[in-house]
């Protein structure tokens, strides 16, 4: 290297190294700066969404210059790496999570009061990405935030949707879906990263040969290629200077592909081929725990699995490169890839492929490191959510692929047979090909066959995956089956969603229990403190007064502030039971319309807020909706209810909506048919916020119940264990129908709530039938009843209840992403945490 050279690195490194000062003044000028020369604006329309793109820009230098030093440091040290593998990333609004994290909302808040603003009105602005159906992709965006807390080299790989989940408006009392455009102001938290754009095939042959050792080789020709584009994201820690990255990809037309048809004479023909490129990642997918099996579906999967293996196995090599003694063979030393459900088990094949077409290794040196790459979580066992790639398709789009995965298959079942000779029921059920008209490869067949380490997220889930799944694969490798137990980041759940909460634990313990949810602990004896039970329920009532006038400004609606706020947010499906919580919204109905002034004295209050999507094309949840609006219309007009009951149903849950009304909830229903719901994570995070859970002993319920104590929890229904016999039975001897419930389906079906024209009312109730109610709705009525009426009684006793919520949120440490995330480290990863502090003189 020359002198010179070495010169202009130093004054390059001079010119660089430093990190941008944080005083008020500083960031004043910073946002200044931003308005003027990144948005090219000045002296006008200086409104809360030009504050908003200044902020957000300001804070993303501060994020940057911690990310690109994070990055930097860990490729140097060349630590081993997670990623994580999501279709899904719903991350929801960043800025006021990047200046908690930071350290520096404080800083920003009082920069911009100064100047005439307000943190919270700015940050109001910011449009939600909702790039996720639901608990599957709030799970991915909470282990980014913890990864980076606890220091973590991470790297989350997704899709980044032009739509993301759909929005849901109320028209005429029903769901209608309009476009989520989340793109339309740009989106200053992403870098494009233009030198990071990789190839991507589909369709086209594939051809034999032999290499000059004479071994067979086979190489993927033809078809279309499409780029992938890399987008980035920093994902800042807590309290720490490490910044993760999440890299999302867009789909764009290939140059090659361009110029083949404009060389053609065929214009149109290119433009309609660009077109087709874009559509990959233009829509989510709005379903949730049930597969569609579409092609443009498949696509999306395969287009961000094979640019992600690209991004991974690049980097990789360069370490390789780096120093002599890393061989290809000790990729699994360096990386370790989580698929998050089977959404990315196309990975498996597709590593397969690189190793053997590109990299010329033998199969058994192939699935050797494959297999120690790769891991796979497991969200549900519905039936219907169960990935099913028909054969044909898959040897259409990606020919290669497909026999990859028969060769797997091959070798699999012949160990299979030899373990079991002669056990075809045994083998057809392994087999990662279905023998049905036409085949199908079944996804979560081969991400078990093709991973070290298959995980469920809730103790009664794992087992149920073992028991009822997977249980010929338990028999196999009985070791490779665990359990880690779902978490949700306190960060946002607590820390930015519940600032009145926040502020007495800080008050009371420091600020130590954001990154360290056991040092709330203590806080539980506080419960028999007569004054801080006060303290409590002012934060809750401060919550609580947030969402009336919320609901006043936003809907028109005036609610009870000293109500019970009882809410049910999650998606629409109809093994969670919104169908139980509005009967018994209706039997609430009857009953107080029934009772005497005396008897209505005695009752409590309450507010019923439900909110949730229905997929677009999931009927029932849709006329789910319907009634919940009809109800709600019918009760919230009847003066017999006034202060006493109010039904709401609040459009378009999202992220944002979630951290507004977790906090100021009393009860939350988590109320899914014993068996069916595999964790559930909203649970976790209304118990966090001091309310209480009416609940089925189902998911992660059971070990909050354990966690918290059964006395404070509501629970009822029958258990997992007893479903299928109450199933068996039902067909022949039905149940009696509770009394109440004939009331409140009467109620229905003879029009109290309106008489829709194509009976969708009916078609609700008789999925309820004693003789086919499969999701056990009229079953665990009576017994819902009685766990809602307990609540009554209880929240009557004011000081009790405080007791209860407080002992409550305090044992929730265990629900902490942080607790899962160093399980999966130790359990699945093997990784450790690895700071990155910056040179003092930096500070
Ligand atoms: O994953 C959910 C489970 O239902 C819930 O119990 C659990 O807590 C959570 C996190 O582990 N599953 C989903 O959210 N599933 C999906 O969102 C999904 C999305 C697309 C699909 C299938 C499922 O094609």
């Amino acid at each position: 290297m020359g002198a010179d050279h070495l010169a202009h690195k130093e004054l390059l490194w001079k010119l660089s190294s430093t990190y941008l000062p944080n005083d008020v003044g500083s960031l004043q000028r910073s946002l200044v700066r931003h308005v003027e020369y990144t948005l090219a604006r000045r002296r006008y329309k200086l409104d809360d969404n030009t504050f908003y793109q200044a902020t957000a820009h300001s804070v993303r230098d501060r994020l940057i210059e911690r990310w690109t030093d994070t990055q930097q440091y860990s490729a140097k040290v060349g630590a081993k790496k997670v990623y994580y593998l999501s279709l899904e990333f719903l991350i929801g609004r960043s800025l006021g999570n990047a200046v908690s994290n930071l350290g520096l909302r404080g800083a920003y808040a009082e920069a911009l009061r100064q100047i005439g603003y307000n943190l919270e009105d700015i940050m109001s602005e910011e449009k939600e990405p909702a790039l996720g159906n639901g608990g599957l992709g709030r799970l991915a965006s909470c282990f980014l935030d913890t990864l980076a807390t606890q220091n973590y080299p991470a790297w989350g790989y997704g899709i980044r949707y032009k739509y993301g989940m759909f929005e849901q408006r109320i028209l005429n009392g029903q769901q209608v879906e309009f476009p989520d455009y989340w793109l339309t102001d740009g989106n200053p938290w992403e870098v494009e990263r233009l030198d990071v754009q990789y190839p991507v095939r589909l369709f086209g042959h594939v051809r034999e040969f032999k290499d000059q050792e004479g071994n067979t080789r086979y190489a993927w020709q033809g078809g279309e290629v499409v780029m992938a584009q890399a987008y980035d994201t920093p994902i800042p820690g807590y309290g720490t200077y490490n910044t993760n990255n999440m890299r999302l990809w867009s789909s764009k037309p290939s140059h090659e592909f361009d110029l083949a048809s404009f060389n053609a004479g065929n214009y149109y023909g290119a433009v309609e081929a660009k077109e087709r490129c874009e559509s990959i990642t233009s829509v989510l997918y709005p379903n949730d725990a049930t597969d569609e099996g579409k092609r443009l579906r498949l696509k999306q999967q395969y287009f961000f699995v094979s640019a992600t293996l690209q991004d991974i196995f690049r980097r990789f090599k360069k370490s390789v490169g780096r120093t002599a003694t890393t061989k290809i063979q000790d990729m699994p030393k360096k990386v370790a890839i989580q698929l998050n459900d089977t959404h990315p088990a196309i990975a498996i094949p597709e590593l397969m492929r690189l190793l053997l077409d590109v990299e010329y290794l033998s199969w058994e040196e192939a699935w050797e490191i494959s297999r120690n790459v790769f891991a796979y979580t497991n969200h549900t066992i519905l039936p219907e959510a169960m990935e099913k790639w028909s054969v044909p398709m898959i040897t259409e789009l990606l020919p290669r692929h497909m026999q990859i995965i028969y060769e797997i298959n091959h070798r699999f079942l012949l160990e299979v047979q030899k373990l079991w000779p002669n056990d075809d029921t045994r083998l057809s059920a392994m087999s990662i090909i279905e023998e049905s008209t036409p085949k199908m490869v079944r996804m979560s067949n081969l991400a078990v066959i093709g991973s070290h380490t298959v995980n469920g997220v809730a103790m009664i889930h794992t087992k149920l995956l073992k028991s009822t799944l997977f249980p010929d694969f338990l028999l196999m490798w009985p070791e490779k089956f665990i359990n880690v137990t779902n978490g949700v980041t306190p960060r946002r759940w607590l820390l930015q969603a519940n600032p009145a909460l926040s502020s007495i634990y800080t008050g009371m313990v420091g600020p130590g229990w954001v990154n360290d949810l056991k040092r709330l602990e203590p806080i539980k004896t506080m419960a028999q403190d007569a004054l801080f039970r006060q303290r409590w329920r002012a934060a809750k009532q401060t919550n609580k007064n947030a969402v009336v006038d919320w609901l006043y400004k936003t809907m028109g609606i005036q609610v009870n502030p000293n109500a019970l706020f009882d809410m049910q947010v999650k998606r629409i499906h109809e093994y969670k039971r919104q169908l139980l919580n509005v009967l018994g919204i209706v039997h609430r109905y009857a009953e107080i319309t029934q009772a005497t002034p005396e008897q209505r004295n005695q009752m409590v209050p309450r507010v019923c807020i439900m909110a949730g999507k229905a997929a677009p094309g999931y009927v029932m949840a849709k006329n789910l909706i319907m009634l919940v609006c009809a109800v709600s219309e019918v009760v919230n007009a009847d003066a017999a209810c006034r202060d006493l009951l109010k039904v709401i149903f609040i459009p378009n849950f999202n992220v944002s909506l979630a951290e507004l009304l977790i906090p100021a909830s009393d009860v939350s229903q988590h109320i899914s048919t014993a068996g069916l719901e595999a964790s559930g994570t909203g649970n976790m995070k209304f118990v966090m916020n001091g309310g209480l859970i009416v609940g089925t002993m189902d998911g992660a319920n059971i070990e909050i119940a354990q966690a918290i104590g059964e006395h404070n929890m509501f629970t009822f229904g029958a258990k997992a264990s007893e479903v299928a016999a109450i199933r068996r039975t039902m067909s022949h001897h039905p149940p009696k129908i509770d009394p109440r419930l004939q009331r409140a389906t009467q109620m229905i079906r003879s029009g109290v709530f309106g008489k829709p024209k194509d009976g969708e009312y009916h078609q609700l109730l008789d999925a309820i039938d004693p003789h086919k109610d499969v999701y056990l709705t009229a079953q665990d009525f009576p017994s819902y009843l009685r766990a809602m009426d307990e609540a009554d009684a209880q929240f009557q006793l004011e000081e009790k209840w405080t007791a209860k919520c407080i002992e409550s949120a305090c044992s929730m440490w265990m629900f902490s992403s942080d607790r899962t995330i160093r399980e999966y480290a130790a359990k699945i990863w093997n990784v450790e945490p690895l700071p990155f502090r910056p040179p003092k003189h930096q500070n």
